[in-house]
């Protein structure tokens, strides 16, 4: 019997530990893996002293999506996709977004006609709720979930987005019923508006300022709020790009109690600090939503990481360029209320944690895999991604863990045109990926081409996941209606 491709001898990395091994991919499928495969493949591949890894899953970006501003973003559906390939990464889950008018499938319909047509990797999404109202509760979110769209995002901040405490109790108690994870943007809205109205109203628009007024306390009095509500009903849920040592040790605490919650983080928390934000107009390049905080809370999040306060560690690509389009809608005069909040990074997403992480002896290789593969797929309900298995999809990556590249934003393949990480010299670069059975990138034969059709992407339909299961535990006044037979 022959394989399409065999890879032999690379260190073939999961998040159950590693081993070397001959990898055969037959179709769309890891077909064989085992020492000394006996079969070949009419392409064979030797990887001896590299790194064989699962494609990684971002499991939070933003593509070809329009902000509550009304703002693009920078990258469609094909930029996006061919940029997080270069990455090593095979699987995205973005958005699709409701603002407050839409109705939900129209935004469904529309979002899968554009990543359909353009997308090279294959795609999940999860829906932005902007307006629970009752056809949302009660009808779209249930035929959204149908679809396998098994998770939504809400705010608890931004005027257009943001969900008052009894809406965020509808949209969990639906999420419960029909089997779906929650994403919570968790920041004081109050805080942060009252701050910026006062600092804009001295003149004080520079970036350092957005900074400022997302304070600590904004995350952590958001996140510890939303664990109350998530409580109340007994509903799992998952905060985004966690940044702060108090919004980690929410998240520990609560685990700790047996809520099932899940936390996030992302490259600009473990590799940016508010400074980058203070150097005038050029910190806009710098900003997102939370902001980078400082040393001692970059530390945290790689404590989370390690402990499993944070589960999953995502890119949260938010590309904006730095001119009208994007960063500086009223050019030098923009204030940091103006800007388009966010920063790309899904290219970067893996080489900056393998190069901070597993090169430095912070993380191991299976913590890698686990924090930017294996975990997204399983808390998203991918059991076909994230794993070097045989019957799995060939999405793999393989690594040169030697391999130096000093970052320049010419060489990244979206269209944000800057990015954060310019002049860091990183070690460990993934230099080839196959995205089911499909080399679509080979640094070594064709360095920098995409061997992709554009549309050639799939659009994954996701199944329940045990991390939308109730943990089982009520508050004493649930319990309390739960004997009385009071339905909830
Ligand atoms: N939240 C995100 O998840 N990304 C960009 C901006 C924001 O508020
Ligand atoms: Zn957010
Ligand atoms: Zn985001």
């Amino acid at each position: 019997m022959m394989h399409d491709t065999v890879i032999r001898g690379a260190t073939v990395v999961n998040a159950t530990g590693c081993e070397t091994a001959d990898v055969a991919i037959s179709g769309e499928r890891i077909a064989a893996i085992g020492p000394a495969l006996p079969a070949s493949g009419r392409t064979e591949i030797d990887a001896r002293g590299l790194l064989l890894m699962p494609g990684g899953v971002d499991s939070h970006c933003h593509i070809e999506q329009i902000s509550s501003f009304g703002i693009l973003c920078a990258d469609d559906f094909h930029s996006a996709t061919v940029s997080a390939a270069f990455g090593g990464t095979t699987t995205v889950i973005p958005f699709c977004a409701q603002h407050r008018t839409d109705h939900i499938p129209e935004v469904l319909a529309d979002y899968h006609r554009r990543a359909a047509e353009k997308a090279v990797i294959d795609y999940g999404f999860h829906l932005i709720v902007a307006n629970p109202d009752e056809q949302t509760i009660g009808t779209d979110l249930p035929a959204a979930i149908e679809t396998g769209i098994r998770s939504f995002k809400i705010f608890m901040t931004y005027d257009r987005m943001r969900l008052h405490d009894e809406q965020i109790l509808d949209v969990l108690m639906t999420a419960r019923r029909h089997g779906a994870l929650v994403m919570v943007h968790a920041e004081n809205h109050g805080i942060i508006s009252w701050l910026a109205g006062r600092l804009t109203g001295q003149g004080h628009v520079a970036p350092r300022y957005h900074a400022i007024c997302h304070t600590r306390s904004s995350e952590a009095e958001a996140i510890n709020r939303v664990i109350a509500l998530a409580e109340v009903v007994d509903t799992p849920i998952l905060i985004v790009h966690v940044s702060t040592i108090e919004g980690v040790e929410a998240i520990r605490a609560a685990r700790r109690r047996g809520v099932k919650v899940y936390g996030e983080t992302c490259p600009q928390y473990l590799f940016l600090t508010a400074k980058d934000i203070d150097r005038g107009l050029e910190g806009a390049m710098f900003c997102c939503s939370p902001p980078p905080r400082d040393e001692a809370a970059q530390e945290a999040c790689w404590q989370g990481l390690k402990d499993g306060a944070l589960a999953v560690y995502s890119s949260d690509h938010a590309p904006y360029r730095y001119d009208a389009s994007g960063k500086l809608p009223k050019g030098d005069k923009t204030t940091f209320k103006e800007m388009a909040n966010g920063v790309p990074g899904l290219e970067l997403r893996l080489p900056l944690l393998f190069s901070n992480g597993v090169a430095t002896g912070r993380i191991t290789l299976p913590e890698f895999v686990m924090l930017t593969a294996t975990r997204h797929a399983e808390i998203y309900g991918l059991p076909q991604k994230g794993r070097v298995v045989v019957g799995a999809d060939a999405d793999l990556a393989l690594w040169d863990p030697e391999r130096e590249v000093t970052v320049d934003a010419s060489m990244l393949h979206d269209n944000t045109g800057y990015t954060p990480y310019a002049g860091r010299t990183l070690r460990g670069w993934p230099i080839r990926v196959w995205s089911r059975g499909e080399l679509i990138v080979d640094q070594v034969a064709a360095p920098g081409e995409i061997a992709a059709a554009r549309g050639r992407g799939r659009f994954l339909v996701r199944e329940r996941s045990d991390a939308t299961v109730p943990a089982g535990l009520r508050i004493p006044e649930m319990a309390q209606l739960a004997q009385w037979g009071v339905e909830t």
